[in-house]
């Protein structure tokens, strides 16, 4: 079936990894975020893939190119960020118009199982719904006895189900008509919109996922990895697949993956799941745990521990540091001795600022989230859920406590 992936949003609650690249370019192991998304799509059906493109396009077009999995790729501009519906409108031209077509959003993870069902049924319409223990952060999925979805709420206090919208819908031939949605309260043009007619004017199936991630918030980037990390063994076909150099004094357990061109110095303990991309170095002496990507170039040095982290292209953490539960954009520079805090004294789920707002990461263990380029000073201490800017700087022996994103930033 035709497919529309959303890819032109600009991310604004993932800033600073947002500041130059589009959300969907993430990294999560071996490839964009929303490169996952594309190949469970082709796996689970899809005969054509368009990718409406906006913020930071040209990135996820030269990723792409004009083909992918053997499906035919195209891409939609969407010129004005001005909502989901506004983005599968600009995909119309694409789509053959007396076909169902699939929508996807581009920054989602799904199973390729829970996508095959989607697509299963000979295009009638479909939503995939996903069970979460808090609805009510969500678009929640009102239900009929037979099961059909009869309409989606946004964020309700009372939620009517436990199951969420999870970005993934069949849509019929008659709703090219209904893209034309009003403007919502928070201003944007509202893909549930089109979904409220879809369900008024026809049988919806719901179609349960057996996973799902939305990854709109920095942890989120952590989950995703998480996830597709704890899989590398399956995609590579091994747990254990060396093509770089690795040391015979160094001590691999787990899946461990070195790409063609990464080094593994004496001394280095790693335990899996890690991926190492092509030119990255690791060591000597240096302990890399579990769930961590450590992108192309990137250099972790002497004495340095790395756990459940991303480190994107060409970050280095020389000497002495530990980065646990963080996100070291593109080009960070550690300064030697800089640690990282990943745990409140009171066990709570760490927090982060987020356009202006505290919010709960949920998670006990996280530590911090770097825009690309940020330098700091040697023996800094940086504190649980800080945030610094693209290209910021922290002086030598400085303990940042606080989120370092001003308001502009965020924007
Ligand atoms: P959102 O996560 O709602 O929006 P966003 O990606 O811009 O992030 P933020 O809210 O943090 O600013 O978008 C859901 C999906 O739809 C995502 O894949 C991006 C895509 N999208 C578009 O393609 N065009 C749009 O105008 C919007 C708002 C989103």
């Amino acid at each position: 079936m035709q497919t529309v992936i959303l890819a032109a949003g600009r991310g604004t609650r993932m800033r600073p990894l947002t500041d130059r690249r589009a959300k969907p370019m993430l990294p999560v192991a071996e490839k964009p975020l929303v490169a996952h998304t594309a190949d469970a799509a082709i796996e689970a059906g899809a005969t054509s893939l368009t990718l409406v493109v906006g913020y930071e396009a040209d990135d996820v077009r030269s990723y792409f190119g004009d083909e992918r999995g053997g499906v035919p790729v195209e891409f939609a501009v969407q010129t004005e960020q001005r909502g989901t519906a506004d983005a599968v409108r600009a995909a119309a031209a694409t789509l053959d118009d007396d076909a169902p077509f699939v929508v996807l959003n581009g920054d989602a993870l799904y199973d390729v199982p829970s996508l095959a069902a989607l697509y299963g049924d000979g295009g009638t319409p479909a939503v995939g719904s996903y069970s979460v223990t808090n609805p009510s952060s969500y678009g929640v999925l009102e239900t009929s006895d037979d099961g059909y979805v009869t309409g989606v709420v946004e964020k309700p206090e009372n939620p009517p189900s436990s199951l969420v919208n999870a970005g993934a819908y069949v849509f019929p031939v008659e709703a090219h008509g209904w893209l034309d949605v009003a403007e919502s309260d928070r201003g944007e043009l509202e893909l549930t919109d089109v979904l409220t007619t879809v369900c008024e004017q026809c049988d919806v199936r719901g179609v349960a996922f057996d996973r799902w991630l939305d990854v709109g918030r920095p942890w989120e980037l952590l989950e995703a990895n998480e996830w597709k990390l704890a899989e590398l063994d399956a995609r590579f076909d091994s747990i254990r697949r060396i093509d770089g150099d690795v040391s015979e004094h160094a001590e691999l357990h787990g899946t461990v993956v070195v790409e063609a061109g990464a080094e593994i110095r004496s001394g280095v303990v790693v335990e899996g799941p890690v991926l190492v991309r092509r030119g990255a170095t690791i060591g000597p002496n240096a302990y890399v745990r579990g769930h961590t990507l450590i992108g192309e170039g990137a250099k972790v040095g002497h004495a340095v521990e790395v756990k459940n982290s991303v480190l994107m292209a060409g970050a280095t953490v020389g000497h002495l540091s530990y980065v646990g539960d963080s996100i070291l954009g593109r080009d960070v520079n550690f300064g030697a001795g800089t640690k990282v805090a990943n745990l409140r004294h009171d066990g709570e789920a760490v927090r982060q600022m987020l356009k202006g707002k505290l919010v709960s990461s949920g998670r006990r263990k996280y530590g911090v989230v770097l825009g690309d380029g940020a330098k700091t000073g040697i023996n800094s201490s940086l504190n649980a859920g800080v945030r610094l800017p693209t290209d910021g700087t922290v002086r030598p022996g400085e303990t940042v406590l606080y989120d370092r994103i001003g308001e502009s930033e965020e924007k």
